[in-house]
């Protein structure tokens, strides 16, 4: 039997990235896709999503809704345009057609009912904010029953990335786009798989990793990971602000392909508000969490470009 899989992602280049690698494995069926402007734009993320289910799903039906919800600390709008570019790609406007399903209920709403009609207990994997699970949970606080577990890029206990003026610089993206949305989730009892900031040092974007898929793009869908990755600078001397790793990707290979990581158990919690807002901080009356500590990078490229090989 397939593990149904709902997807809740933020348009970025490695959430579309995420959606055609999740779409390609053969023990997942992926009940329902959700869209949050958080680190993209809702249009071109939510029309992204419905293309690349079009022309990589393998003709499965996956129904596509859009979030309403906002966040309290916007990402920079840099970062948000790689959604345009995604959605403008060639391959995946060919066919000038997008009919993978638009839902009208919202995206927390559209998880609710998913999660419900789907017969026994769903994974859930976001690779953004948590808003919409978090709202999901307090309209319907039912659907907890019906979670298996959470895989979510989210969250460091080392060095954060946010660089803005009014933050020290402790917390993960994800979470400070709405820190509330995250400590309201990890008050809930679902069980939480984390791929946190350092968990993705072994997975930068690198030039040699593009040239592993330059020179395999006669498979179409290796030259579509090229593609979607020209758009972000890749590691060569040192780590900056824009440095790409395969957070999300590695997230979702950790759901394909649990042997590709070794985890551990941290306790912790997060902070909702003030200076550190959104800061994950370990501490032992924290929730636990399984905490990705390290990865086969080597297994990991291989695993996902031989997804990509097989998705023609
Ligand atoms: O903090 C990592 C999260 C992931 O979900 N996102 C990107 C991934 O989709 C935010 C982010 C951090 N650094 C970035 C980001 C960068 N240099 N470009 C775009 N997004
Ligand atoms: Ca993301």
């Amino acid at each position: 039997m397939k593990t149904p899989v709902y997807f809740n992602h933020d348009g970025g280049v490695d959430d579309l990235v995420s959606l055609f690698l999740l779409l390609q494995m053969e023990d997942v069926e992926v009940t329902g896709v959700s869209v949050i402007p958080a680190d993209g734009y809702l249009e071109p993320a939510t029309d992204a999503s419905r293309k690349i289910i079009d022309r990589f799903g393998k003709g499965q039906v996956v129904e596509v809704a859009k979030s309403n919800s906002r966040g309290k600390n916007p990402f920079p709008a840099e970062w948000r345009m790689h959604s345009f570019f995604v959605d403008a790609l060639p391959i995946l406007n060919e066919s000038g057609k997008m009919e993978a399903p638009l839902s009208t209920l919202p995206a927390h709403r559209h998880l609710i009912e998913t999660v419900k009609r789907t017969e026994g207990q769903t994974t859930l994997l976001f690779t953004g904010p948590l808003t919409d699970l978090a709202r999901a949970l307090d309209e319907a606080p039912e659907i907890e029953e019906k979670i298996s577990r959470l895989f979510w890029m989210g969250g460091t206990f080392q060095a954060g990335n946010v660089q803005e003026p009014e933050h020290d610089g402790t917390a993960e993206w994800n979470v400070f786009w709405d820190p509330e949305a995250a400590d309201r989730v990890f008050r809930s009892g679902i069980e939480i798989d984390l791929v946190a900031l350092e968990s993705t040092n072994k997975v930068p974007l690198t030039p040699a990793v593009r040239n592993r898929w330059a020179s395999e793009r006669r498979f179409e869908g290796v030259d579509f990971l090229g593609q979607c990755y020209a758009c972000c600078p890749p590691l060569v001397h040192m780590e900056t602000n824009s440095t790409y790793y395969l957070w999300d990707v590695l997230t979702t290979a950790s759901l394909g392909k649990p042997e590709l990581v070794e985890r551990r158990t941290v306790n912790a919690i997060v902070i909702p508000d003030g200076p550190s807002q959104g800061r994950t901080v370990e501490t032992a009356d924290g929730r636990p969490l399984q905490l990705v500590y390290d990865v086969d990078g080597a297994g990991f490229f291989d695993y996902i470009t031989e997804l990509a090989k097989d998705s023609a």
